[in-house]
């Protein structure tokens, strides 16, 4: 069957049912479409043989970098560093995470064009956040070709603040400036999401969910839809470690850029320089088959200044 909507990753797509049946899936990988398309996230088994010595590796490596008394059981592990991010560039094991290639040809199968790791981040512990969709910091032309997925790195207790979600929030409206009527372009924000965070609970109380916990087992993995609201829960006991990496990814032939910073109706678009960790080649931004140029006066680029402040933000 001709795919009529190819801005739309198949998996998103109404016409996912009967696309699904060309695509050659397994049971596991339609079990994982099915639950994508219903749900807004799936849960897998990571696929590598090797990913617990990995694990023992990247906490020995980044361990000493978060300021946190690991060995210390009693000691809280809240305080310090909670995250690092592109960790990938320095530690062959969290690169061997975000570029694995099953994954990828997975997400390549369900989202219809190929998928490539962008940026990764690595936590000791849970991150607290409210619920936000990662679609405010990353998000591409046409929309929703992005996902994250979260790997557990030991089994996730109740208590150290577990990964939540709203099943079924992917399906929702994507809350962007022009939604919450604020302008976007060449503003300044602490935290990217802060204007948002309203909106996400107005749309929560709207459809009437309430948030779901991944209890996951060591090795479990988690795919998240470009929309789908999620979150870090409370951390009911500071001593209780939660490691873990999310990989962002990417899929090819986009524009890719940052919507808390854009005016995309008025083509003001805060245009992200991506590589993909895979092959560390430049993607740059693609419309409808042409490449976007830099020259281009209403799209922007950041400066490095710009840049720098955003890594705390993103
Ligand atoms: O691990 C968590 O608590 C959430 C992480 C997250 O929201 C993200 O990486 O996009
Ligand atoms: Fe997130």
């Amino acid at each position: 069957m001709t795919n009529i909507f190819p801005g739309l990753p198949l998996i998103e797509s109404p016409l996912f049912p009967a696309l699904k049946a060309d695509w050659g899936l397994t049971t596991e990988e339609e079990r994982i479409a099915n639950d994508l398309h219903e749900k807004g996230y799936a849960v897998f088994d990571f696929p590598d043989a090797g990913l617990d010595a990995r694990i023992e590796r990247i906490k020995q490596n980044l361990g000493p970098r978060y300021g946190i008394a690991f060995d210390d059981l009693q000691s809280d592990k809240t305080i310090g560093a909670r995250r690092i991010q592109d960790a990938w560039k320095a530690d062959a094991d969290v690169r061997a995470i975000a570029a694995n290639q099953v994954v990828l040809d997975l997400l390549g199968k369900l989202y219809g064009r190929a998928a490539f790791p962008f940026q990764t981040l690595n936590f000791p512990v849970g991150t607290q956040q409210e619920a936000h969709s990662d679609s405010v910091h990353f998000s591409s032309l046409p929309e929703r070709f992005m996902c994250g997925v979260w790997v557990a790195m030991e089994d996730v207790s109740p208590d150290a603040g577990p990964l939540f979600y709203h099943s079924g929030s992917h399906r929702w409206p994507i809350v962007t400036n022009a939604l919450i009527g604020r302008r976007g372009f060449g503003g300044k924000l602490q935290s990217a999401q802060d204007p948002y965070g309203a909106a996400w609970r107005a749309l929560c109380d709207a459809y009437g969910t309430t948030e779901e916990t991944f209890l996951a087992r060591k090795g479990q993995a988690l795919i998240w839809c470009a929309n789908l609201l999620h979150g870090g829960s409370h951390q009911n006991d500071c001593r209780l470690t939660r490691w873990s990496q999310v990989t962002h990814y990417y899929f090819e032939e986009c524009i890719y850029f940052t919507p808390a910073f854009s005016d995309e109706a008025l083509g003001q678009l805060d245009l992200r320089d991506v590589s993909a960790i895979s092959d560390g080649r430049p993607r740059p931004s693609v419309y409808v088959g042409e490449k976007l140029t830099a020259h281009r006066p209403a799209l922007h680029r950041r400066s490095l200044r710009q840049k720098l402040k955003r890594i705390f933000c993103d």
